[in-house]
């Protein structure tokens, strides 16, 4: 269904979703691709452009909790806008129960009218309805024929005659004969190429009739063109509902539907396929979800409030009582140092040197209060820099380098725990362990270098 606009939607989420981070300019690059697969599947430009921008703004605007990545907001406010874009709400089949519900199919030539009226038969017929069809179509030779066998073929009552030329007379006699039944589907012929004779027809059958509902079946090739035939239609009718078809093959059903959701008219099922059960009520949600190559829709709503890796991710607060926690876990364990050593080529500073640092710093977060690890804000305070100095055996300056070097090892922390979606445990560790990329290793380098 679809495939060139599924392909282009499914691979830009795989993108997203292994983005190391997004900016701004990741963010424009993500919406681009976005506007050209959609403009690819015929979306209008417009609409195109229109949801561009509510992405961009949504997720320039939305705070998110601390922890859970950009990428996750993204995917998320792009699902939503494009169930928006695709009509947002579905709207079922009303049928009453206890009548006679006349349901009237119109559209142009070859629109797959006839071959929808046994689907949706086929599909009541399912579900417990007492079904008929009828054959108004006294314009198209072989029309009579067609619905025969389709209705042969899904087993309900049919009705129609070859000889009769007037569309009303027919089904005026099919009322007759078919009392005792819950839906009565009436194909009428297409023979317009254009709208206003469509409705024109549709119009006077209509006044003849008196259907429940009026379904206008839009071919899903025409694409965006879909727009104008929806929006006279809804115009002409308040009963009015669509069928989009061909949804299956089409590399523009994308811009069908987009284009007749659009018009505010209810779609109601789409038509996926040539075969007598390729018909689906119409769910905006679980539409877009299956486009992206997501099995449950919930997903999306889950994206958001994903309870994080670990709590610390949640609650964020990188403070030095992390970094004393770390040096703690690792004090005396010679593989990790000399692995330390090893990745950031620091041979000419010495293993002995780093764990001699390691020894230093780890007396310096030894010697703070409770309150110092928890907010270094305190440490601006001349007197309490002393008390730490003195109280580990080095200096003032010596304890300002490690909370100056605390504070880009933060940053780093908090980058890593973006991109990465790990814990500030696991961020930590993996800077100390070597586990990074280049760019996130020029940083660790920039930051050594200031403790050297
Ligand atoms: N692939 C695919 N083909 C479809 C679908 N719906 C209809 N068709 C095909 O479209 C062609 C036209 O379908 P019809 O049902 O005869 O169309 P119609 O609107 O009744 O045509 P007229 O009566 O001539 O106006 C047929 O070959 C159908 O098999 C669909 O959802 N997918
Ligand atoms: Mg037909």
């Amino acid at each position: 269904m679809l495939k060139s606009l599924r392909q282009g939607l499914q691979k830009l989420f795989a993108k997203i979703r292994g983005a190391p981070y997004i900016d701004e300019k990741v963010l424009d690059e993500i919406l681009d691709d976005l506007t050209r697969v959609l403009i690819e599947a015929d979306v209008n430009i417009d609409l195109a452009m229109q949801l561009r921008d509510r992405v961009k703004k949504r997720v320039m605007e939305t705070e998110i909790p601390e922890g859970i990545p950009l990428n996750n907001l993204v995917m998320r406010v792009i699902y939503d806008e494009l169930v928006k874009m695709m009509g947002e709400k579905s709207y079922p089949l009303s049928i009453k129960l206890g009548k006679r519900n006349i349901l009237m199919f119109v559209g142009l030539q070859g629109s797959g009218k006839t071959t929808t009226v046994a689907k949706l038969a086929y599909y009541l017929k399912k579900r417990g309805y007492r079904v008929a069809i009828v054959c108004a179509d006294t314009y198209r030779v072989g029309a009579y024929d067609q619905l025969r066998q389709l209705a042969e073929k899904v087993n309900v009552p049919f009705y129609g005659d070859p000889r009769e030329k007037n569309p009303v007379k027919i089904v005026k006699k099919a009322l007759e004969t078919f009392k005792r039944v819950d839906v009565i589907l009436i194909d009428t012929a297409g023979r317009h190429k254009e709208e206003k004779g469509l409705l024109k027809e549709m119009k006077e059958l209509a006044k003849a009739l008196k259907p429940d509902e009026i379904i206008l079946v839009i071919d899903g090739m025409i694409g965006q063109r879909a727009y104008e035939q929806a929006k006279a239609f809804a115009e002409a009718t308040p009963i009015g509902s669509i069928i989009v078809t061909k949804l299956d093959g089409s590399a523009r059903g994308g811009g069908a539907l987009t284009a007749a959701a659009a018009t505010g008219a209810p779609i109601k099922f789409i038509g996926v396929g040539e075969k007598i059960e390729d018909l689906e009520p119409y769910v905006p949600q679980r539409f877009v979800a299956r486009l992206l190559g997501i099995p449950d829709p919930e997903f999306f709503s889950r994206l958001l409030k994903e309870i994080p890796i670990s709590k610390s991710v949640a609650s964020g607060k990188i403070t030095l009582r992390d970094l004393l926690g770390y040096y703690e876990s690792i004090a005396g364990k010679r593989s990790i140092i000399s692995r330390f050593k090893e990745f950031l080529r620091l041979d000419s500073i010495g293993e002995k040197f780093i764990e001699d640092q390691i020894r230093r710093q780890l007396a310096i977060l030894k010697s703070m209060t409770e309150e110092e690890l928890d907010n270094p804000e305190l440490l601006k305070n001349h007197e309490r820099l002393e008390r730490i100095a003195r109280g580990s055996g080095t200096s003032i300056i010596e304890v300002r380098r490690l909370l100056h070097q605390f504070e880009k090892m933060r940053k780093l922390i908090r980058a890593l725990m973006r991109s990465r979606r790990i814990s500030k445990e696991a961020a930590l560790a993996k800077i100390f362990q070597g586990d990074l990329d280049k760019s996130e290793l020029a940083e660790l380098r920039k930051y050594l270098k200031g403790a050297a």
